[in-house]
């Protein structure tokens, strides 16, 4: 997002085209040698096609967060879902992520829970995906860059994984990480972030309801674009605090780090909850747009979940904690 621009205001309004174009290719050039974010392809070696690694997931039920539960908003299809992405492991532009994830493998994955918890483990992937009944939740999800969209996530609530762990009351905040492996994740032989990619949460935002561990969309396991095997989808928040491809997470007493706030902390603060009241430096929040729409629409507070959330912030100034 430092070199990331909203949706639809062209570059050009913010940096001339040539610069922007070039700072890109110089991002993508400083690659290690043999590897370069252009060429995808070459790179997918023995991964799985987006295609090929499309399986079901059995015994999912409903909830109450449906489509009609959203008034009039539709569904977005799962190839706007699949095809535009940010998982910068894999490329800084949104067609990267199709093109590149094949490389990461998604098996054997176990997921690390320790810190400030009675009983810390390692959790097999297969054991998370059986730990609650995985529900679909159609959710409005809201990127930092004005653009937005509704999916059919698949999972349960965070809460049931930390009712299993146990926080000690010492637990004030959840940092998560995400695997760090260049030889899997590309994106990561350059520097566009420091890697891992952290993220972190309030431990009452961690366990609020709506906060969901997510292990599919669209009734299938999770593509690797969208942060296969296992990932964080905060609806209420920009999509950057909904970090992909979990290998750690931690219960801690102080507030983590979190890597857009580590990168350019003026613009992206630790809570980013969606707020039309406080525009980011370079754009406007006040609204968005809908991948496959063209008109711009009002960006709801909170991203639409006020009703749910906003008790959680009561008496916390939004404009100076963003
Ligand atoms: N590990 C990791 N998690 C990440 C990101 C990333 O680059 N790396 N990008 C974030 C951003 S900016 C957004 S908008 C969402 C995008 O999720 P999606 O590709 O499933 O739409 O993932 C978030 N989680
Ligand atoms: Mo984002």
């Amino acid at each position: 997002m430092g070199i990331k621009l909203p949706d639809d205001i062209p570059s050009s309004e913010i940096t001339p085209k040539e610069q922007y174009l070039s700072r890109r290719k110089f991002l993508i050039g400083s690659g290690v040698a043999g590897l370069s974010l252009g060429s995808g392809a070459l790179l997918l070696g023995r991964g799985k096609s987006s295609a090929e690694q499309a399986q079901p997931l059995t015994g999912t039920r409903k909830s109450k967060w449906t489509v009609e539960s959203l008034g009039g908003d539709k569904l977005n299809t799962k190839s706007e879902i699949t095809t535009y992405n940010n998982f910068y492991e894999f490329g800084t532009s949104k067609e990267d992520p199709a093109e590149n994830a094949g490389s990461l493998r998604t098996r054997p994955w176990t997921v690390k829970i320790d810190g400030e918890v009675e009983k810390p483990q390692t959790l097999d992937i297969e054991r998370i995906l059986k730990l609650a009944p995985l529900e679909e939740r159609v959710y409005r999800f809201r990127c930092v860059e004005a653009w937005s969209m509704v999916v059919p996530w698949l999972g349960y609530s965070f809460k049931e994984l930390a009712s299993l762990v146990k926080p000690t009351s010492r637990a004030k905040y959840v940092a998560f990480t995400t695997l760090k492996d260049p030889k899997q994740m590309p994106g990561q032989a350059t520097r566009v972030l420091d890697w891992p990619y952290v993220e972190g949460l309030r431990i009452d935002e961690a366990m609020h309801e709506l906060c969901l561990l997510c292990l599919g969309l669209y009734g299938e396991v999770l593509p690797n674009q969208n942060g296969a095997p296992v990932r964080i989808i905060v609806p209420w928040k920009y999509g950057f605090k909904s970090i992909k491809s979990l290998v750690r997470i931690s219960f801690v007493e102080t507030q983590p780090d979190t890597s857009w706030n580590k990168t350019n902390p003026r613009e992206y603060g630790f809570y980013s909850n969606v707020n039309p009241e406080v525009d980011h430096p370079r754009w406007t929040q006040a609204t968005e747009r809908r991948l496959g729409e063209l008109r711009r629409r009002r960006t709801l507070p909170f991203n639409g979940y006020a009703d749910q959330v906003a008790s959680l912030y009561a008496g916390l100034d939004l404009k100076r904690n963003f």
